[in-house]
C-alpha cells in the first residue's frame, strides 16, 4: 500500500511513522509513506497556503492550488492507472469505526489531506476528497493527529504487519465486549495481589472469570455495545 500525506507540517507525521509497528511495516515492505509539504507547492514568492474566507468570517481557509498540484503530481506518477481514495480528516466527517478502517485497508493508494486553520476550500472537498472522516466528538487543533490515528488503524490491518496473536487480542471491536483485566509478574507488588483464580491453573475458571469481567466492564462503560452483544 502507498500512503501519501499532505500537510503544512510534515514533520509531525514523519516522526510518528518512524517508530514502532508503523515504521516496521514500512521497513518490511508492507507500506510506503510519501510526504508532501503544502508550502513547497504554493506560489512563489510568498508561498501562501491559506487565505481569508469569501463572504467574511473568522479563520483562514487552505487554498485549493497547492493541493490540486500535489494530486496532479501523484496522479502523473501512477499514470492514473491505480484507483485511490483521498481522505480528509475533519470534525464534520463520518465518525471513524473499525468497518471504515477495514474498508480503507484494502486500497492500494491512500492520500490524506491534513487540514489546519478553519478549513479547506470546498472545491477541494467536492472535486478531490472521497472520504471525510472524524475521529470523534471533540476538538483538535489540526488534521495531522487524526490522519495518523486513521493510518494506524489501517496499517495494522495489512496482512503480515502484526502477528496473529496480537491482532486477535487487540481486535476488541471484532468482539463486541471490552477486554478483561491482564496481570503479569510479580504476583504480589506493594501489597497488590493478582487475583487467585489467575494463578490457580484452572483454565475453565479462568475463562469464566475473564468473561464475567468483560461483561461487567462493558455494562459499566459501554452499555451500547452490550445491546449489540445481546442481539447477536
Ligand atoms: Cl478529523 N480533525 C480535527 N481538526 N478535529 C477533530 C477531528 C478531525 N475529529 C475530531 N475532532
Amino acid at each position: 500500500m502507498d500512503i501519501h500525506l499532505i500537510s503544512p507540517f510534515d514533520k509531525i507525521a514523519k516522526v510518528a511513522l518512524s517508530e514502532s509497528i508503523l515504521n516496521r511495516a514500512n521497513k518490511n515492505g508492507y507500506v510506503n509513506y510519501y510526504f508532501y509539504n503544502l508550502y513547497k507547492y504554493a506560489d512563489f514568492p510568498h508561498q501562501k497556503i491559506d487565505d481569508s474566507p469569501f463572504g467574511g468570517g473568522f479563520g483562514m481557509i487552505l487554498k485549493p492550488e497547492p493541493i490540486f498540484r500535489i494530486i496532479d503530481e501523484i496522479e502523473s506518477k501512477y499514470k492514473k492507472q491505480q484507483k485511490y481514495r483521498i481522505v480528509f480528516p475533519t470534525p464534520d466527517g463520518r465518525i471513524l469505526n473499525q468497518k471504515i478502517s477495514n474498508e480503507l485497508s484494502k486500497e492500494e493508494q491512500l492520500i490524506f489531506i491534513s487540514g489546519h486553520y478553519k478549513g479547506l476550500d470546498q472545491r477541494v472537498r467536492d472535486e478531490l476528497v472521497t472520504d471525510e472522516v472524524s475521529i470523534g466528538d471533540y476538538v483538535l487543533t489540526g488534521g495531522d493527529l487524526p490522519s495518523l490515528v486513521i493510518i494506524d488503524t489501517i496499517v495494522r490491518l495489512i496482512p503480515g504487519v502484526i502477528g496473529k496473536i496480537e491482532s486477535a487480542k487487540t481486535d476488541s471491536f471484532s468482539n463486541p465486549l471490552l477486554d478483561y483485566p491482564h496481570y503479569t509478574r510479580p504476583e504480589s507488588y506493594r501489597g497488590l495481589k493478582v487475583p487467585d483464580v489467575l494463578t490457580s491453573g484452572h483454565h475453565e475458571n479462568i475463562d469464566k472469570w475473564r468473561q464475567k469481567k468483560r461483561l461487567e466492564k462493558t455494562k459499566n462503560r459501554r452499555p451500547d455495545l452490550l445491546e449489540k452483544f445481546k442481539n447477536n
